[in-house]
Parts: C-alpha cells; sequence; structure tokens
C-alpha cells in the first residue's frame, strides 16, 4: 500500500471545550472545524498541526467506542490515522497480511473522508486508521 503521511492522531478526551483550553488557548492552535459523526458516535475538532493534524474525539453517546476507551484507559491518544492513496486495495493488502479488520470496507468519516480500522490486537496494541481523501 502506498501511505503518504500521518493524516492526524485521535485524542480522547471526556469535554472538547475544556480540551480546547488547552490546544486553542494556551498551545495557540488554529482550530479548523467542529463536526458530529454520527456513524462513529463522537463530535471532534481538527486541529492542523504542519503536515498532520490533532483530532480530538469527544464521545456523544454512552456506547460511543470512544466512551468505553475513556472508562478503561482514561483520556488520552486513541488512534493513530495513515493516509492511503486507495483505500479499497490498501484494506486488501492487510487482510492478506492476515491483519483484523475492523471496517471490511471504508466507511464515511470525518470531513467526508474514506475510512476503516485496523483491531489493535493485530497492530501491536495501536489502533490504526486508514484513511483516503483529498487535499
Ligand atoms: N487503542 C489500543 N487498544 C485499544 C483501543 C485503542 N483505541 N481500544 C480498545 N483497545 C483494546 C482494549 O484495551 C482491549 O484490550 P484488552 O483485552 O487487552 O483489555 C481490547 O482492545 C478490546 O477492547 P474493548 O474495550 O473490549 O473494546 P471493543 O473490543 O468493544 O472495541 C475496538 C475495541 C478497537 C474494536 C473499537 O473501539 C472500535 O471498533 N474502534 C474503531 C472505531 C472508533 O474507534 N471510532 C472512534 C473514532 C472515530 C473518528 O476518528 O472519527
Amino acid at each position: 500500500m502506498k501511505i503518504s503521511k500521518i493524516d492526524h492522531i485521535g485524542i480522547a478526551v471526556k469535554d472538547l471545550e475544556e480540551a480546547l483550553k488547552l490546544y486553542r488557548d494556551i498551545l495557540q492552535l488554529e482550530v479548523k472545524g467542529v463536526e458530529e459523526v454520527p456513524d462513529q458516535k463522537v463530535k471532534v475538532a481538527f486541529i492542523p498541526v504542519g503536515e498532520s493534524k490533532v483530532e480530538l474525539l469527544e464521545p456523544t453517546s454512552g456506547d460511543s467506542p470512544v466512551a468505553k476507551f475513556i472508562e478503561k484507559r482514561g483520556e488520552g491518544i486513541h488512534h493513530l490515522t495513515l493516509r492511503v492513496d486507495n483505500l479499497e486495495k490498501a484494506l486488501e493488502e492487510a487482510r492478506e497480511a492476515g491483519i483484523r479488520l475492523i471496517d471490511e470496507k471504508p466507511r464515511l468519516g470525518a470531513g467526508g473522508a474514506k475510512i476503516a480500522f485496523l483491531h489493535p490486537k493485530s497492530t501491536g496494541g495501536v489502533l490504526l486508521e486508514l484513511c483516503e481523501r483529498d487535499g
């Protein structure tokens, strides 16, 4: 597969507004949009940092994967997202290499990107997200 960059690092937070006090107000980073991703039961804020972004993730429901993560492990780094040029092909290659896929097919993520997650149990304990998007 062809990976071009770290698209973003996802950080699980209990309260987005509270987290923005650090990223926006103290670190003085610019927030480039807050949106809800109903499919993933999260509200997210994207914060560009150079070529990549930080994605703050606040759960919007108790059964959100992010709510479960915070309950079990506390707030902190939740996933790493790699940008690929062709997500279908990347998933096929990962499957052939024996990696456990959480999403067998691409789903719609924040900002209209095509996304899919790989299971942390088959990727050394790191939840990896692959994403395909323009720009
Ligand atoms: N990073 C590393 N390990 C993780 C993890 C994470 N983010 N989330 C869960 N795990 C580990 C758990 O610690 C647990 O390990 P142990 O068995 O050793 O304790 C194991 O994975 C199973 O975890 P669980 O709490 O029982 O949770 P589930 O199996 O129900 O779900 C996962 C785990 C990764 C399959 C689920 O969270 C998922 O499908 N995630 C992908 C979707 C997602 O995270 N969406 C939110 C972000 C959306 C966005 O960016 O827009």
